[in-house]
Formats: structure tokens, sequence, C-alpha cells
């Protein structure tokens, strides 16, 4: 079977991924039926997968003949007794730029972090309203900020760096919230650093992993935008073959984007689809390549194998491959996602994080706290579902929003 994705009649408009709920758990269920040793998936966060709309009337790609067959193919492995790719052609002009939001980001990034910024600086102006800065103001800031997920290495950090400058002194809210937004952006600082993309791979291969409904493919929808944004031509890898609505979801993002999605059907092999994804890049000359994988398998175990076993194939190709290994985390999850990181990270390499549904979270300090702990480059944040709603993390604005403060 060959998956055709371009030039396809497409339905109506697509703002959100193609998929319901309940479509997710029938599609599990009917993937877990051949075989299913142990009768539930191990979801730590439950997908909150939207409504399916239809995605947004792209140009047809110009006419380019199929460029020719490389001279030497050489074998795939594992030896896959059937590839499904798509019928691939080089990537059209720069995807046209989908109606940006009118409010501008820095609007929506304090918008979207109004929950976590309010409990913060409400707490602040209770606690430092006509008050000195005492040791019961300091130990009640502490807690505040540690409710606030920033966790309690970052809490005594911050209110460490308080009291050694103002201690004693009457300080008011304003003064602390902007102390503490200074000391937040030193944090975060240093890992706000913009995905790169190494034009001399062809492709630059990028693997997205994270727990299920963390945002993996909305992510990889919003970076292929970018990037064709950018004129890069861009492949998706379908690699979350568990469920059909996961691949049916990518290949909606290929669409709106205008970037081929190599897929196969529910139940293939992930590491066999990433390794002949990479082949036909390669063949292709495309830039990047953006490898989709599982959220949740069967069982915890089954999905770190099949990772690692996707991570051992595409090294096959390129021992330097993936040259990115993006982790998603759900904002709103909050501490939990320092878990997901140690896993993730001893699981495969880690190289960079994407922080989702920082839009609506009350928990986006937990940002703070990932930074001190892990040190782990944060390449973007998600304020939204939509397709503009991944922008690069900036540790300034991001610590002056936390704060409730204006940019
Ligand atoms: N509000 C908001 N929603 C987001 C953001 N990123 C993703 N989502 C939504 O979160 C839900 C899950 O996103 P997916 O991209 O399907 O997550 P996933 O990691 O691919 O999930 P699995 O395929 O189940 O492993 C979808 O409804 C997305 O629209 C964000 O930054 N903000
Ligand atoms: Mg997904």
């Amino acid at each position: 079977m060959i998956l055709r994705w371009f030039g396809r009649k497409k339905p109506e408009e697509e703002t959100r991924p193609p998929e319901t709920h309940e479509d997710d758990k029938r599609e599990e269920e009917k993937a877990a039926e051949p075989a299913a040793p142990e009768p539930a998936p191990e979801p730590s966060i439950p997908a909150v997968v939207a409504e399916a709309q239809a995605p947004e009337e792209l140009p047809p790609p110009p006419a380019v003949e199929t460029p020719p067959p490389p001279p030497v193919a050489p074998e795939p492995e594992p030896p896959a007794a059937e590839t499904f790719l798509p019928e691939h052609r080089p990537a059209p002009e720069p995807a046209k730029a989908e109606e940006a939001p009118k409010k501008g980001w820095l609007a929506r990034l304090k918008e979207g972090l109004s929950k976590s910024s309010s409990k913060l600086t409400d707490g602040i102006t209770g606690i430092f309203t006509k008050r000195k800065l005492d040791d019961d103001a300091l130990e009640e800031l502490e807690e505040l900020l540690i409710t606030a997920d920033l966790g309690p290495a970052t809490a005594a950090k911050l209110t460490a760096e308080l009291a050694r400058t103002r201690f004693g002194k009457e300080v008011s809210p304003d003064e602390v919230k902007r102390t503490l937004a200074g000391e937040v952006a030193k944090i975060v600082g240093p890992v706000a650093q913009p995905l790169t993309i190494d034009m001399g791979r062809k492709p630059h291969v990028i693997l997205v992993v994270g727990v299920n409904g963390t945002g993996k493919t909305t992510t990889i929808g919003k970076l292929a935008r970018q990037f064709r944004e950018e004129g890069k031509t861009v492949m998706l890898a379908a690699g979350d073959t568990f469920r059909a609505a996961a691949v049916s979801q990518l290949k909606i993002w290929g669409e709106r984007t205008g970037c081929p999605v190599v897929a196969r059907d529910t139940g293939a092999d992930a590491a066999g689809l990433a390794y002949d994804a990479y082949e036909q890049a390669r063949r292709d000359g495309v830039d990047v390549l953006m490898i989709d994988t599982a959220g949740r398998l069967q069982n915890k175990a089954g999905l770190m194998d099949e990772l690692r076993k996707v991570v051992r194939v595409i090294k096959k190709i390129d021992d330097s491959a993936p040259h990115t290994t993006l982790l998603t985390l759900d904002a709103t999850t909050g501490q939990n996602a320092h878990s997901q990181v140690e896993v993730f990270r001893d699981m495969v390499n880690v190289t960079g994080l994407i922080l989702t549904k920082l839009d609506g979270s009350a928990r986006g300090g937990v940002l703070v706290a990932l930074a001190e702990k892990f040190k782990l480059p944060v390449h973007a944040i998600g304020i939204g579902e939509g397709v503009h709603d991944l922008r690069p993390f900036d540790a300034d604005a991001f610590a002056k929003s936390l704060m409730g403060l204006e940019s």
C-alpha cells in the first residue's frame, strides 16, 4: 500500500489534532487486541486529545519529477518485508504562512502564564504588604514558591538571594517580584537555547519522545511549519505505530505543512519504519527528518525497548544520529515532569526539552525547577494548540511573565 499525501483532496479546516479521545481509545483497544500480553497500558498522563477537524487546504506542490533512485540502495535493517512509503516528491515552496494570531506572543505568554503568576503575585502581595523581610516572611515566601512548582531547591536559592540583599528591610511586593524575576531569569537563561539545525546533515534527524499526551505530535507539526517557513525541506516519520489515530494525526500535520509523511500500518515495527524513513530522507536530500514516537505501549518496558531499538537502528545509518532528541513535557503535570526527564534521559539521550501547555497551566514554575535540576536546554515552549503556538524559550520574558510583570 502506498500512502499518498500530496495533492490529496483535504477535508475541512483543521486547527487541532485529528482525533478524539474516543477514537484514541478505540484505536488502542483495536491495536492491543491481537497480542495484549498485559491488560492495561500505563498512561501516566491521560491524553487530552482534541476533536477532529480537518486541515486547511494548502496549495498543491509544483509538479516536480521524482528524483532518480540512488545508485546503490543499502539494505534496510531490520529487513522489512514490505515498506509503505508515501509517494515522495521534493518539498514544495515553503509553506504559506497561516495567519498568525492577532495578539503578540508576549501578551499570549503572559496570559498563558496568568494562572501561575496570579498564584505567585497574590501570595507575594499577601506576604510583603507593609512588612519587613524577616525569617517568617522568608519562610512563607519559600513555601509559596514550592507550592508554585518551583521546587524546594530553587525556592531555597531564590529566598536566600532575596535575603542576601534585603534582609531586615521593608520590601514592597513589586520589589520582591522584580528581584525574583531577575533570579529566575538567571536560572533559566543558560537553558534557553534555540533549536538549531545542522544543514550539513541532510537530514538532521530529530527524534521526539515523551509520555502520551504531552504534545509530541502537535510539537512536530508546529516545528514543521517553522522549518518550512525557513525554507527547509522536512520529512515526518509516523513512529507511533501503536495507534492508527496517531498516524493519521501526523499525516494531517504533514498535509498542513507540506511535508511528506512516512507511515506504515498500525502494529508495524517502529524501528524499521524509522530506518526506512531515514534512508528515504537521505536519498531525497531532505534537511530535517522528524520522527514521532509512541507515548505508551502495552507496558512501560515495551516502550523503553521500542525507543532504544529506534535509536539503535538509526545509529546503524549514522552513529551521530539522532542529532536531536526532544522530550516533550506537559507543564500542567508539575513535579511529575521531573521523573519523566529522569526516565527518558536514562533511556535515550535526551538533548533538549519542549515544555508544552504553558498556556492555562498553574504550574509553569516547574520549568524553573527543571532548569535548575537538569540543566537541559529548553528549546521551545507550547502556549496553545495552534500551529503558531510554539515559541523559542525566552528566559527574560518567561521570568517576567511568571512574576506577572510587564516585559
Ligand atoms: N493548550 C495546549 N494544548 C496543547 C499544547 N501542545 C499540545 N496540546 C494538546 O495536547 C493534546 C495531546 O497532544 P499530542 O500532540 O497528541 O500529544 P502526544 O504526545 O503526541 O500524545 P500521544 O500520541 O498519545 O503519545 C492535543 O489535544 C494537543 O492539541 C500546548 O502547548 N497547549
Ligand atoms: Mg502523538
